[in-house]
């Protein structure tokens, strides 16, 4: 008779069936039965479908923990070099979906629920998106840390838990309103905070220059309390971390003058230190200048560095033992990836480490800064590019400013002996903006701070290096989508099902005569998000809910044309949006759009496009073949020519009867009986201050789109378009833009192994 197993030895085994990949339905009811009694304390009598949702996220977080901690315990043992990327926005969406698939559990956990008599799906609804992005740009760092982690890269995620993510968007008598977007109210599965990693992080304060060296003192301190959460790669036994530090006041925050009436008050306060962590500002593509945003953006860099330099200092899992003195081979073992310029302050922080606490030279210190760093930048319109007031600057970080003031000395002192007599280029390159107020210019300060620039598109990066700074610039393209090698499946093997036809034309009385004459039905159906002080956005959809007001209700047009606002759009929504639709719009004017990330989602899930030669368009385009996409309108330099030529939208509207009637109709209350002047400030906009030139290429996007509709018409050429599409959308791979990054910029080595051996071989801490 073989001896029993020991409660241990059964743990160990069931572990170890699990990291081995068989899994088992009948653990994983257990298992979901035994979070249900003791993580959750309910009963089936009792439980609630969130019950059943932590339940199962709990289930499958289980199987994450023994990979999570040998991951980390690798990259202790093993010294690699190790990628921090740094961003204010991580749009994660939701988590157990993801993780069902990339540990190959979902069809285990798929019938495991169902055999516990509920539905999987319904479940998956329950959880709340982590919305902590606006859009492209913190959904880019999601896609990129499961990127990193499916490609074996020591990779980290640094930002900021914010208590309230992105908010949740209502359309009330067909204006957008804002709610707070409360996602961690019910708790968060997720995530492990980790108290005994918490930084300080100085602020305010002023600078002593003594013979000892530099001292900032007297400064308010905030408490930074990380949560990590894991990030699996796909189905390799990777778990990377994100770390998202929250505020914290400290124990003793305001109690420095002590009495009674002090103490309320001071307790009361704390909620001030720890607004830092509050809230995601929803500003896209827009610099607002807050100080809370710059408190946010300094507090995120502060915690993260002294983590990183943690890290890199000490040597065992676990240990603090020390086994690197000193920061000289920081760049060796370290990439800093700074994603936009909101964690510019990395590279001054850096910079104070190592000047003030390391007690390195400024050269040494700079060329450690240097080599560590990199910068992407995200786009190029005047008003999204940070500039914080000197002022500022001064008051919340003294000893960064001057810091800053002396790189753009050595700067600017470089620049005069390369160009001597050049006055005009120095005041273009320099970090501070002169002017009634003086700036910091902070993409003049990535820049010179970074070995290497990318924009997120090729021709993002071409006009990057063209004008916002003629300096060292990589040329990288972003992808998100995860795709094989192109390959052209046989046509009979795809069906063409217009589910959702994004058709658009243009608002016009003429539109009902198209549509009369029109064989199939279309859904146009439209998503945005304003942020809530951008005035104009908001009318614009106000706009769009008064036009689906009437042509929803239009007798003539009858069931052919839905206007449809699809509200509250986010992570969750894109993915059913997204693979259901048939074009696609992308139509910007050229030039001002940097990449895009819808247009290669939709690529990849089988829609068409109709689109400008701008951002990742262009290079779509190029996979698919042009002939693949519906490319209309001006190019770059047609645009840059016109800014030289002028632009004169009242001669298009002259020229134009049915542009002219429409937007006649729009500025007359056509669409807004009850209020006739409501959209008249959308129309003047468009007439007298449109720096974007819509009406220059509306002509191009009409006939265009007769191409689109004729198309339509003929299934199987539209489907050998779409398969042309879906072949060449393997560029636009996040795993293929991460893999260059990795080579180009951070001199990592990917790798698509799975890695069983180092998995098994540590050991167990169970
Ligand atoms: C994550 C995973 C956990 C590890 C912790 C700290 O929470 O296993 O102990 O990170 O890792 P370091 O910050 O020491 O790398």
């Amino acid at each position: 008779m073989p001896k029993p197993l020991t409660d241990q030895e059964k743990r160990k085994q069931i572990s170890v069936r699990g990291l081995a990949g068989v899994e088992n339905v009948s653990d994983l009811k257990t298992n979901f039965n035994r979070h249900l009694h003791f993580t959750l304390v309910k009963d089936r009598n009792v439980a609630t479908k969130r019950d059943y949702y932590f339940a199962l996220a709990n289930t499958v977080r289980d199987h994450l923990v023994g990979r999570w901690i040998r991951t980390q315990q690798h990259y202790y043992e093993k010294d690699p070099k190790r990628v921090y990327y740094l961003s204010l926005e991580f749009y994660m969406g939701r988590t157990l979906q993801n993780t069902m698939v990339n540990l190959a559990l979902e069809n285990a956990c798929d019938e495991a629920t169902y055999q516990l008599g509920l539905d999987m799906e319904e479940l998956q609804d329950v959880e709340e998106d982590a919305g902590l992005g606006n859009g492209g740009l913190g959904r880019l760092a999601a896609c990129f840390l499961d990127s990193m982690a499916s490609l074996g890269l020591a990779a980290y995620g640094y930002g900021i838990r914010y208590e309230f993510g992105i908010f949740n968007q209502k359309i009330v008598n067909g204006w957008q309103v804002e709610e707070a977007d409360d996602w961690l109210r019910y708790g968060n599965p997720w995530e492990k905070a980790r108290p005994e990693y918490m930084r300080p992080v100085h602020f305010y304060g002023r600078v002593e220059h003594t013979p000892e060296g530099v001292k900032w003192v007297d400064t308010q301190v905030v408490l930074a309390l990380p949560y990590d959460t894991p990030v699996p790669g796909y189905r390799n036994n990777v778990v990377n971390t994100m770390r998202l530090w929250s505020a914290k006041a400290p124990c003793d925050f305001n109690l420095k003058d002590f009495n009674v009436g002090g103490y309320i008050q001071a307790v009361l306060d704390r909620n001030l230190a720890e607004n830092i962590s509050r809230v995601l500002y929803p500003n896209d593509n827009f610099f607002e200048g807050k100080e809370l945003r710059l408190k946010q953006e300094y507090f995120v860099v502060a915690a993260t560095l002294q983590d990183i330099v943690r890290r890199f200092k000490s040597s065992k899992f676990g240990s603090t033992e020390v086994v690197r003195v000193d920061l000289s081979t920081l760049p060796d073992k370290v990439a800093i990836q700074l994603n936009d310029t909101h964690p510019a302050m990395a590279i001054p922080e850096l910079m104070r480490i190592l000047l003030d606490t390391e007690h390195q030279t400024w050269e040494k210190a700079w060329d450690i800064v240097t080599r560590t760093c990199a910068y992407t930048n995200h786009t190029v319109l005047p008003e999204a590019l940070e500039r914080w007031p000197i002022d500022l600057f001064q008051n919340l970080l003294p000893r960064h400013l001057e810091i800053i003031f002396e790189i753009n000395r050595r700067h600017l002192e470089r620049i005069a002996k390369l160009y001597p007599g050049d006055h005009d280029r120095l005041r273009r390159m320099s970090l501070v903006e002169e002017g009634d107020q003086k700036k910091i210019n902070m993409a003049h300060l990535c820049i010179v701070g970074s070995h290497a620039v990318n924009g997120v598109a090729r021709i993002h990066s071409d006009i990057i290096k063209a004008t916002l700074y003629k300096n060292r610039c990589f040329i990288l393209v972003q992808g998100l989508l995860r795709g094989g090698p192109p390959q052209v499946p046989e046509q009979d093997q795809w069906h063409h099902t217009p589910t959702l036809a994004g058709h658009v034309q243009s608002w016009t009385a003429t539109l009902y005569e198209i549509l009369a004459s029109m064989c199939f039905h279309m859904f146009f159906s439209i998503f945005s998000q304003a942020a809530p002080g951008y005035i104009t956005a908001k009318l614009i959809i106000r706009l769009i809910t008064a036009i689906g007001d009437i042509v929803n209700h239009d007798e003539v047009v009858g069931d052919r044309l839905k206007v449809i606002f699809l509200e509250n759009y986010k992570v969750t929504l894109a993915e059913k949006i997204i693979p259901a639709s048939d074009l696609s719009e992308q139509i910007s004017t050229a030039g001002t759009e940097a990449s895009g990330t819808g247009n290669m989602k939709f690529m990849l899930n089988g829609a068409l496009t109709i689109g400008t030669m701008d951002g990742a368009n262009v290079e779509m385009a190029e996979e698919a073949g042009e002939e693949n996409l519906f490319i209309f309108g001006m190019r770059v330099d047609d645009v840059d020519a016109m800014d030289k030529s002028g632009y004169d939208a009242m001669e298009y509207y002259n020229r134009i009867p049915e542009l002219k009637q429409a937007m006649d109709q729009i500025a007359g209350g056509y669409f807004s009986p009850d209020q006739h002047d409501l959209f008249k400030d959308i129309v003047n906009m468009l007439l007298h201050h449109d720096r974007f030139k819509v009406f220059a290429d509306y002509e191009a996007y009409i006939k265009c789109q007769d191409k689109v509709s004729a198309l339509y018409k003929n299934p199987k050429e539209w489907t050998k378009m779409v398969i042309h599409n879906i072949a060449g959308c393997g560029k636009f791979s996040s795993d293929r833009t991460i893999s260059q990054y990795a080579r180009e910029i951070w001199g990592m080595e990917p790798s698509l192994e799975r890695i069983p051996k180092w998995f098994r071989n540590l050991k167990s801490l169970l």
